[in-house]
């Protein structure tokens, strides 16, 4: 990609950003009309470009369209070939959940209230998932000019009318609810001067519909759910222990997984009556290059493992590539600047220092407008690799007085000065960052895979926001989700007994040549393993 590089003269880089702020801010950008739209999409977002996709060479969808790292991890070989059961360390659990995440976490809660005995595994320390580091909010439709209905169709409108109906159904008739929940157990959310929830509009939305915590939504939801779930002492939480395989019996049925104990180095089962996977996305892949907005634990392991068991995917060729992801200072490499910015009037600026698209628009049309910029000529490169736009922050101070951005956005401010840049003075460098998956594994209204007693929940789940999710939609779809496979893995659980466990099911696998030396991946290379 060409530009003007940064490090020659950032001073004057800058400069244009700061001298074209008040013409900008007289300024009104309309939505691209849907044609311009399409071309753009088709031109520059990652999800036209074929050379990263492939078909999938066997199971149940064995000629769909996916990544090719996905194709490649589903046809590696399994870590659990050859590898020796510690049978003295293996046991039987009612529900076993796997994922410490927002989805995870809520699952245990209610499944445990119904009953259950209730296991939960996780590949690191619980909480560290995608949920913690979420910045934005959630989407929920308690405005007086809103209603569930307008809630359905701007989400069926931003995921391109492709999403399952009757999942976003459940999901935006329940989010009241389980916002009142959240409030419930403790999480403090933004109020307005009448103690109303505060609400801001997200990109894609015809109402303001996003509750939040200032910009650490998600760092106040997880301390919350955590703190409720040791309440229970009856949940067993298992940390640094990822799931490695699923178990199955003679009919395919779910009977459990095989788990790796990273700190004794060795594998158990645990035989489960139902077995919920909360293992979140897939961004750590690294889908065409792009950096990622991830957590390190999100390598679409789950996906993996349900799929060679028999179940199904959906969209696994749809990703989402949020737009403001920090190509520079590089430390901070592909980590989230919150829409929230954007919606509160940021403005997206090239080199020549003009907008160039409304910064409002659903996140698919606005990642390939900063694309389409950068490969024009019109970004600011840092380097021979990274290019980028400017996200013109400081603008929100002047346009909103006082002392707007640090106090809005306390943890942004706060990451960017841990490297000596003040977002309230200076705007921050942005490109596309792998940021959700759109499809995965396909469920029901119970969130129960084509497995019989595997249940999926949370991002590791396809369909419900079709093919370009709205942000605050996948926070909400943790605990209306979390709720209903949680209490329904434990009513089956609750009316089943355990069955035999074997990893026959494998033997399907058609080994393809693959970047991977065996699946599931659970951590990307470049990261510390010393645990
Ligand atoms: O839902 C999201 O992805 C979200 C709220 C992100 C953000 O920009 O803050």
């Amino acid at each position: 990609m060409s530009g003007t590089k940064l490090s020659e003269n950032i001073d004057k880089r800058l400069f244009e950003v700061s001298n074209s702020r008040e013409k900008r801010l007289q300024q009104k950008i309309e939505d691209a009309d849907d044609k311009t739209k399409q071309e753009v999409l088709r031109k520059y977002h990652p999800d036209y470009i074929d050379d990263l996709f492939t078909q999938l060479n066997s199971g149940v969808n064995k000629g769909k369209r996916v990544v090719k790292e996905f194709a490649e991890l589903v046809s590696s070989r399994s870590i659990v070939e050859n590898a020796k059961i510690d049978q003295s360390a293996s046991f039987d659990t009612d529900v076993l959940i796997v994922g410490g995440g927002g989805a995870g976490i809520t699952a245990a809660i209610f499944a445990h209230d119904a009953g259950a005995e209730v296991t939960l595994v996780t590949k690191l320390r619980l909480g560290d998932s995608n949920t913690i580091m979420a910045q934005g909010g959630l989407q929920v439709s308690i405005g007086r000019d809103d209603s569930p209905i307008i809630h359905f169709k701007d989400s069926m409108k931003g995921g391109g009318n492709v999403n399952d109906a009757e999942l976003l159904r459940i999901l935006v008739e329940n989010g009241p609810k389980s916002v009142a929940w959240l409030e419930r157990i403790g999480v403090i959310l933004n109020k307005d001067e009448n103690d109303d929830f505060a609400l801001k509009k997200g990109g894609g939305a015809s109402r303001n519909r996003l509750v939040y915590a200032k910009d650490y939504t998600g760092l106040e939801i997880t301390r919350n759910l955590i703190n409720e779930l040791t309440k229970r002492e009856g949940i067993k939480v298992i940390e640094f222990s990822p799931v490695a395989e699923l178990l199955t019996d003679k009919n395919g049925n779910c009977t459990g997984a095989v788990v790796i104990d990273y700190d004794n180095d060795h594998f158990f089962n645990v035989r489960a009556k139902t077995t919920i996977l909360a293992t979140g996305g897939s961004g750590r892949l690294h889908i065409g290059g792009f950096p990622s907005s991830n957590h390190f634990g999100s390598t679409g392991d789950g996906m993996v493992n349900a799929y060679r068991a028999g179940a199904e995917v959906v969209d696994m060729d749809s990703f989402q590539y949020h737009p403001t992801g920090v190509v520079f200072p590089s430390q901070m490499l592909g980590l989230l600047v919150t829409e929230a910015i954007r919606s509160e009037g940021g403005h997206l600026v090239n080199a020549l220092g003009e907008r160039f698209v409304n910064e409002t628009q659903t996140r698919d049309f606005v990642a390939a407008s900063i694309i389409k910029e950068c490969r024009e000529g019109r970004g600011i490169a840092v380097d021979d690799k990274y290019t980028g736009v400017w996200l013109d922050i400081p603008a929100l101070d002047i346009a909103n007085g006082g002392d707007f951005v640090r106090k809005r956005f306390p943890a942004m401010f706060r990451q960017f000065k841990r490297f000596g840049w003040d977002i309230r003075k200076k705007p921050v460098l942005v490109f596309p960052t792998l940021h959700y998956q759109n499809g995965g594994l396909k469920v029901d209204r119970y969130g129960e895979t084509a497995v019989k007693n595997l249940y999926a929940v949370g991002e590791t789940v396809g369909g419900i926001h079709g093919r370009n999710r709205l942000m605050g939609n996948s926070l909400l779809e943790l605990f209306v989700f979390g709720e209903i496979v949680g209490l329904n893995a434990a009513e089956r659980a609750n009316n089943i007994d355990l069955g035999e466990v074997s990893t026959e099911h494998l033997k399907s696998i058609k080994y393809i040549k693959s970047q991977y030396s065996s699946s599931p991946l659970l951590l990307p290379d470049y990261i510390r393993k010393d645990f």
